[in-house]
């Protein structure tokens, strides 16, 4: 280490050649050339970027080694402090500010010397801490070269209670006034960690660095006002001396986990205070322990971890307004710099070149969480010019990277976007995927007639009255032994109300039954082709279930109609012949609610989706009996789910979604029956994605359902749009 003479000396031959390069005229590049090869340092007269432009302007030079106020750190070791082998009962941390006074260096510091490690706040005592600095004391070690300390003793032993800091006193920094010696420090009279890190700032005065102290025994820097940034916390006092009057730097935690860390100033005229904060606090916004020091007129400050500025050395001309000077790399953790003109009221602050600072969990092994102190040397000196100590990076070495490895969570979330990445890809490469497309052709087949309410009676409805118009809606179609086709869906006599959303569902408690007189579909195809049969599950037919009956859907098994229907619980009822029907009762509920449920039977196993909130749900069966948990196959934000569809075609599966957004004027009723019909594609029906993630098309329909003819022709249907009743369009893949 350069002795101080010799760094005046080298500190002189360098401000020769500083000054010597300085002098250099402006350069004009030509602005029709490029920038010039050979970098010019200073701003060459020509339009430049915003990047270049901050290059010139922002920082105190055009490159790092010419930059005063950046540096790289090194660090050494400490001799001299016995750690119990690292078991983590013994901690020492947050230094002060390096003096030197009576021919050697004095730094306090906070001490731990606990039974355990700490435990948390939900587990300390008053002899097991909370946190790494709970149940501490302020230390002083001295050393005649800044790298062998001898420990000297306790300097400010905690007050008892109830004195500010009975619990802890810690992070403690020095101030020289006047020939006295002040210790600030953090007073905490609850475990760190009870409601959170709080604590507010208590002073203790020497005549001499080795004490005795005197503690004041009042809070000097008081928390904030409620509502405030540091309404809980203030923390790393930082005493600087300027314009005749202490200026003392500190940091707060706030908004809550995580918290956002920023610096505040206090100023005083006395030690002792008043303490005045300052009305622009917070002046620093990010970092996390307070280091500054005197540089030329102005202050700078070691940004470290935390905040959008962290990793940073900021500079402030008036000690309030910081810039950004230079972003630098493994910055010391509550660096405790040996600043000599700290407390000389410096119009011309020369800088650091190295100070004490601390690594958290040192052994990087929470069982044995302690902290060590540790020294580090610099180059933040207008009386220095150690190039070595100006670099332009430091390599890591890869332990340092892969110990920075993903936690299971984050690996099964890429996972699982690579496998949907994956399998998009699949699908996309392997095979084209086969868009459905509609003729917008619709042909009306099914005119509801009029008919008596099957009751029971309703607010608008009287059980036995006749009605003549007849409200339909989600639906399914089935052929009969002989071949016929058929529609089973919700009905229901049109009410009108006002407004008209109030009666819109009102009587949905039986199906209608209409039925074609031809066996191929596409015969079927006319218009007011089918005709009504009676009304299929009334209440009367299924005592003790809900009154709703709600959109159908059948199927064939073991020669037996299976229909199930809603809303939760979800039912079933089976039939021989499609119009007398038996209810075979609950087959699932949903707390959460399942409607329009509709069948797919594939590979040996039925599929029934239906909605729930804002999503599609799935449950496969072996039996149409025993149904597994469900899945939820597809979410949506924007829109509610309704009458899906889940259908196996070209070796891949689609699923079809009609859509409820709400977006109704109430002015007749079948803008209620909203017709935008969501196509998603999926090689896994399990997973259609969240929104538009997988979406294919959209075809306009209201609760379609979606089938193929005798000969392969692939139809959808709507219902009450485009007209009351059902209405069926062709569809090809393409
Ligand atoms: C450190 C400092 C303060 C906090 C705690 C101990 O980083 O900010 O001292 O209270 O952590």
């Amino acid at each position: 280490m350069l002795s101080m003479f010799n760094m005046k000396a080298y500190g002189l031959l360098w401000m020769t050649v500083a000054v010597l390069v300085s002098s250099c005229p402006v350069v004009v590049a030509d602005p029709q050339r490029g920038f010039p090869y050979n970098f010019p340092d200073e701003k060459p007269d020509r339009p430049l970027s915003a990047a270049m432009e901050r290059n010139y302007m922002a920082y105190p030079a055009a490159r790092p080694e010419n930059n005063e106020l950046y540096t790289q750190f090194k660090y050494t070791r400490l001799e001299g402090f016995d750690y119990n082998d690292h078991d983590g009962t013994i901690s020492r941390r947050d230094p002060s500010k390096v003096i030197y006074a009576n021919g050697k260096y004095y730094v306090w510091y906070t001490k731990r010397h606990t039974p355990t490690t700490p435990q948390g706040a939900k587990n300390c005592t008053d002899t097991i801490p909370s946190a790494d600095w709970d149940l501490s004391d302020i230390w002083y070690a001295t050393s005649e070269d800044g790298f062998t300390w001898k420990e000297e003793g306790v300097a400010v032993p905690r007050p008892p209670k109830p004195n500010v800091g009975w619990r802890s006193v810690t992070t403690t920094d020095i101030l020289v006034w006047e020939g006295k010696y002040y210790l600030y420090y953090q007073g905490f009279m609850e475990a760190s960690g009870t409601r959170g890190d709080d604590c507010p700032v208590a002073v203790s005065w020497a005549d001499s660095p080795d004490g005795p102290w005197t503690p004041y025994n009042k809070i000097v820097i008081p928390n904030g006002a409620e509502g405030d940034w540091d309404q809980y916390s203030i923390h790393d006092p930082y005493p600087l001396v300027h314009n005749g009057k202490i200026y003392l730097y500190y940091k707060s935690d706030s908004n809550g986990k995580p918290y956002i860390r920023m610096h505040g100033l206090a100023i005083a005229h006395h030690p002792l205070g008043p303490f005045k904060k300052h009305p622009l606090n917070p002046v620093v916004s990010s970092g996390h322990e307070t280091t500054l020091f005197p540089f030329k007129g102005g202050v700078a400050a070691l940004v470290i971890r935390d905040g959008n500025e962290h990793c940073t050395i900021q500079y402030a001309e008036d000690w309030v307004n910081f810039e950004v000077k230079s972003i630098v790399e493994l910055m010391p953790n509550a660096g405790g710099p040996f600043i000599p003109d700290a407390f000389t009221n410096t119009k011309d602050g020369r800088g650091i070149t190295w100070g004490i600072s601390h690594f958290t969990n040192a052994t990087g092994n929470w069982k044995q969480n302690h902290a060590i102190l540790a020294r580090f040397d610099c180059d933040l000196s207008q009386d220095v010019h150690d190039p070595r100590m100006k670099g332009h990076h430091v390599y890591y070495s890869t332990d340092v990277y892969f110990k920075q490895g993903l936690s299971t969570k984050q690996r099964r979330r890429i996972d699982e976007l690579s496998r949907r990445v994956l399998d998009n890809s699949k699908s996309k490469s392997t095979e084209k995927i086969l868009i459905p497309k509609q003729a917008n052709e619709y042909v009306w087949i099914y005119n509801p007639a009029g008919d008596y309410f099957f009751g029971p009676d309703t607010k608008r409805l009287k059980e036995g009255q006749w009605y003549d118009d007849w409200v339909p809606n989600d639906h399914t179609f089935v052929k009969d032994e002989n071949g016929k086709w058929h529609i089973i869906g919700i009905t229901h006599p049109l009410v009108e109300t006002r407004p008209l959303h109030e009666g819109i569902h009102e009587g949905e408690y039986a199906s209608f039954h209409a039925v074609s007189t031809a066996t191929n579909f596409k015969e079927t195809l006319k218009e007011h082709h089918y005709s009504d049969l009676p009304k299929v599950l009334p209440p009367k037919e299924r005592p003790g279930e809900p009154l709703a009956n709600h959109a159908p859907y059948i199927v064939k098994k073991d020669g037996l109609y299976h229909m199930v229907y809603g809303h939760s619980p979800i039912r079933l009822a089976v039939s021989s012949d499609l119009s007398k029907w038996e209810p075979k009762g609950n087959l699932f509920s949903e707390s959460d609610g399942a409607r329009d449920p509709s069948l797919l039977f594939h590979d040996g196993t039925y599929y029934i989706v239906y909605c729930s909130v804002k999503c599609v749900r799935l449950r496969k069966s072996k039996d149409l009996i025993h149904w597994s948990k469900p899945e939820t196959i597809f979410t949506s934000k924007d829109f509610d789910p309704e009458s899906p569809s889940l259908i196996y075609f070209n070796k891949t599966f689609y699923l079809f979604v009609c859509s409820w957004d709400d977006n109704w004027d109430g002015k007749e009723i079948q803008g209620a029956y909203q017709h935008i019909t969501y196509v998603y594609h999926s090689k896994d029906p399990l997973n259609f994605g969240i929104d538009d993630k997988k979406q294919i098309t959209t075809l306009k329909s209201h609760a379609p359902e979606i089938f193929q003819g005798e000969d392969g022709q692939w139809y959808i249907s709507s219902v009450e749009w485009p007209n009351r009743g059902v209405s069926v369009d062709l569809l090809e893949w393409k």
